[in-house]
């Protein structure tokens, strides 16, 4: 009498599946799972959890990629449903953060490859061809960046499946390692700390278990092609001085990127891997001075200064520009006067003034927003544990005097900025 009681409220249960949005194969695996459950919860209690489940499963996707500790099941094709690890969910929702603006979903897009199954929420759809995915019954999705030769397919074909106390996990991506140090002890503790430079679909650098990520979607041609300007040439470079311990990287230039791009990590175990400084951004500086012929600039509070010579044309420019101003009561001097144009064209690590250590130089063109008026400029930084100090800056510099400090690391130097 109970088995048969048992198997009418199965099949009850059953019906109330069955009317659920669930497709076939889904079905099964649910109803197999269910059966299971069922021998620890009274029936009543499995239906009334499952229409809530129903009811409450969420489609606010800005509130899931804000989630910090959530499980991730994922089925690919006509794969069972496999648990992600930690770091395999996390990645996950990192790809998904990089959406663009939900678009229009066209009703004969239903191909999906991948579903992902966030606990509390509905079915997110893949489709790896097309770099888009869905909520299950949407009429929108969402578009990742990507160009025609780099679709999310690329990245998954690297994807790695691990087993964890006998169960299959997603787990993580297969990785090239384009660069690597074991040697540098970063936070001296006299331990070496590992430094690796790798590709997973992205560029990624990693410093003990700390990752940084360094480039969005790129094609795995982009890592070995032979052409200069359309291969990847990220590198980084350890410092180590009597004045601090830090990691210099460097990519660029490329077809999509003219420019270096440089930016100064450093590493302890409190803060962990932390950019300090970024190239592109300008140094603070401010105008100082203006005689009638020469302009003076201020960088770091006035530490330093430099004076610009102006041609008559910059002249009559400056002088419109202050006539200007002071009709409307404003002046000059005003906070971060000069801008980088167009990105870093050069750079170099040397021992620029001889004193044991070596020093940033980059060069870059730089251009007042208000005024046309434009200057070359190579700036000089000391590295530090903290950050990078400017120590020096040097307006239109002889470009034979360039060249010899830069070496080949200077890109385009012809370029003129109007
Ligand atoms: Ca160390
Ligand atoms: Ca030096």
């Amino acid at each position: 009498m109970r088995n048969l009681l048992l198997i009418s409220c199965l099949i009850v249960l059953l019906m109330i599946l069955s009317s659920c949005r669930y497709d076939n194969s889904d079905k099964a695996e649910l109803e197999s799972s269910e059966t299971v459950l069922i021998q620890n919860e009274t029936i009543e209690e499995k239906l009334i959890d499952i229409q809530i489940e129903k009811k409450s499963l969420s489609r606010d996707l800005d509130s899931l990629l804000e989630e910090e500790d959530i499980t991730l099941m994922i089925k690919e094709d006509d794969f069972l449903y496999m648990s992600a690890t930690k770091d395999f969910t996390s990645m996950i929702l990192a790809i998904l953060k990089g959406k663009r603006q939900p678009v229009y979903k066209d009703k004969n897009l239903n191909q999906h490859h991948l579903k992902l199954k966030f606990d509390g929420y509905e079915e997110i759809y893949v489709n790896l061809d097309y770099n888009s995915f869905w909520f299950k019954g949407e009429s929108e999705l969402y578009n990742l960046p990507w160009r025609l030769d780099e679709p999310f397919r690329q990245q998954w074909d690297r994807v790695i499946i691990k087993v964890i106390n006998n169960k299959a996990h997603y787990d993580s991506f297969e990785k090239t390692i384009i660069q690597q140090n074991q040697s540098v002890d970063l936070d001296y503790d006299g331990q070496s700390d590992p430094i690796i430079l790798y590709y997973d679909g992205r560029v990624r650098l990693r410093v003990g278990k700390e990752v940084e990520t360094m480039t969005e979607w790129l094609a795995e041609n982009k890592i070995r092609a032979d052409d200069d300007g359309n291969r990847y040439n990220g590198m980084f470079k350890t410092i180590v001085s009597e004045n601090g311990r830090g990691l210099l990287y460097v990519d660029g230039p490329m077809e999509w990127n003219q420019s270096y791009r440089l930016q100064y990590y450093t590493y302890d175990q409190n803060d962990g891997l932390e950019r300090v400084w970024d190239g592109d951004e300008p140094d603070e500086n401010k105008v100082v001075n203006y005689d009638g012929d020469t302009i003076a600039i201020a960088f770091n509070n006035g530490d330093l200064q430099m004076e610009i010579n102006l041609t008559d044309e910059e002249k009559a420019e400056v002088d419109d520009y202050i006539e200007y101003h002071k009709e409307n009561g404003l002046d000059l001097l005003t906070d971060d006067w000069l801008h980088n144009k167009g990105g870093i064209r050069g750079y170099n690590i040397i021992d620029i003034d001889d004193d044991g250590e070596e020093e940033l130089i980059s060069y870059k063109y730089m251009v007042s927003g208000a005024i046309g008026l434009s200057c070359q400029l190579l700036s000089v930084y000391g590295f530090t544990n903290e950050e990078l100090i400017l120590e020096n800056v040097i307006a239109n510099p002889d470009m034979d005097f360039v060249e010899e400090c830069l070496s080949q690391h200077i890109y385009n130097h012809s370029i003129q900025v109007n």
